[in-house]
């Protein structure tokens, strides 16, 4: 048994955000229906293609264990299967671009007119305010959320991150919000609605630079390299490069084939507590006790000496090396990790967080799995499904179209031409 079995999940998501966070549902055991425009589908499988006619991994690795059923919403007879879609269901999500959802027909009221137990989930770029209209992407919301002003060096421009905490932040935010309402409604016996804007699940993931906003009142951030350098605080949360957020210094250094290798970094960090281990192992015991040196506060204005000498030390080791030497001394270093050494990590594969799917026509392909473990439900990650692949079954045995009722609804044409053949 899964967590969330019995649970119907109406997919109205596409791109990247929404679909993350009914991939998570569909992981924790709800049925997830995916329903997308015939023919056409989620603009993702056709996007970023790497197999000529077979779904992108853009769209297959966002879109594991979950049905799909080809329906126009915007067609009076598709509009009566959404009904029932939405009779049938627990939870409705979607991330169109504002305004959509009551274009066609389904507004919050009209939804709670129909089921009254709906839980309807909704990721905006932004929420109510003056630019709750836009559409947003990814890079928009790092940027209108304070990651991008606080990420990159201070001599350089914003930078984005890699981490898509926009859209797949936003998702992990709004699994959450539905759980919870999940939750409530079994107390109250109501749906709710549940919304989480792009630019607030990025703020909320950049909370700690708004509490370096605020400690700016009372005097420079002392724990930023800038300080130790002399260079003066202007009015916001600075740049920090590859400073460590949580008050011990730490950088990015180079380790042995760094020439070659782009990945071939360690992250380092002076933890104050393993001063004297760090002395030793980059070969500067005098410094452990050496006046100027002996405690943090005198550190501060000698980082860049310190992590000099860390750097000509890791210089001389690999990144694993640098990790398996430093590790039983308590000093904090990490391996700067490529996509490739990731993805054919042993560890990762064995907790199944890194796995191998098949797919009928693109053939073997890696994934992330689910990153979150649950002892009593297992996650067993299925290929996502190709473009209406369970149309018919869904309108048979979900909402119990059959008969003529079923060769109806296909006539219209409002379930997509290839489903005819599958009906017949
Ligand atoms: N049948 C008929 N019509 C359908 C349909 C279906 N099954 N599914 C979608 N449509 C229609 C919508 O109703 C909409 O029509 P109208 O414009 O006439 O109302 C139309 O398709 C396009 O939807 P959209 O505006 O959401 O899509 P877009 O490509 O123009 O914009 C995006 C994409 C992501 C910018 C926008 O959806 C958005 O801002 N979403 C919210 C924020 C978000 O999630 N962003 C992250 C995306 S991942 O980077």
């Amino acid at each position: 048994m899964k967590a969330l079995e019995g649970v119907k999940v109406l997919d109205f998501t596409h791109v990247q955000s929404g679909p993350t966070c009914t991939q998570l549902l569909a992981w924790f055991g709800a049925d997830v229906i995916k329903v997308e425009r015939p023919g056409v589908g989620d603009a993702t499988r056709k996007q970023l293609v790497d197999v000529p006619g077979a779904d992108s991994l853009y769209f297959t690795m966002l879109n594991h264990n979950k049905r799909s059923i080809e329906l126009n919403s915007k067609n009076e007879t598709g509009k009566a299967v959404l009904t029932r879609m939405i009779e049938e269901c627990d939870i409705m999500v979607e991330n169109f671009a504002p305004g959509a959802l009551d274009r066609m027909g389904f507004s919050w009221e009209r939804i709670q007119e129909i089921n009254p137990k709906m839980i309807l989930a909704s990721i905006k770029g932004f929420g109510p305010g003056k630019y709750e209209d836009c559409k947003v992407y990814e890079n928009v919301a790092q940027c209108a959320g304070g990651s991008a002003s606080t990420t990159g060096f201070r001599d350089g421009p914003p930078m984005v991150t890699g981490a898509q905490i926009g859209d797949s932040g936003t998702g992990l935010h709004l699994c959450l919000g539905i759980v919870t309402a999940l939750y409530q409604r079994e107390k109250s016996g109501r749906g709710q609605k549940v919304s989480a804007a792009m630019q607030d699940g990025v703020l909320n993931l950049t909370r700690v630079k708004l509490r370096d906003q605020q400690r700016l009142a009372a005097g420079p951030l002392n724990e930023y390299s800038q300080f130790g350098e002399g260079v003066p605080f202007g009015e916001a949360t600075p740049r920090a490069g590859n400073d460590s957020g949580g008050g011990q210094p730490g950088r990015i250094l180079k380790c042995k084939g760094w020439e070659t290798d782009p990945d071939a970094y360690t992250y380092f960090i002076t933890q104050a507590a393993v001063w004297k281990n760090v002395c030793d192992v980059i070969g500067k015991p005098e410094w452990k006790e050496a006046p100027g040196y002996a405690t943090p506060p005198e550190r501060l204005d000698k980082l860049n000496e310190i992590f000099e000498a860390a750097e000509e030390w890791t210089k001389t080791k690999t990144k694993f090396e640098v990790m398996d030497i430093c590790n039983p001394l308590n000093i904090p270093v990490g391996p700067i990790l490529s996509t490739k050494e990731l993805m054919e990590d042993e560890g990762l594969r064995a907790t199944g967080t890194i796995v191998d799917v098949e797919h009928p026509v693109r053939g073997t392909y890696v994934t992330v799995g689910c990153p979150i473990k649950l002892s009593d439900s297992p996650v067993d990650v299925e290929r996502s499904p190709l473009l209406g692949e369970h149309t018919i079954e869904v309108l048979r045995d979900v909402l119990g179209y059959d008969g003529d009722a079923l060769a109806e609804v296909i006539a219209s044409g409002a379930v997509g031409e290839p489903n005819k053949a599958a009906a017949e």
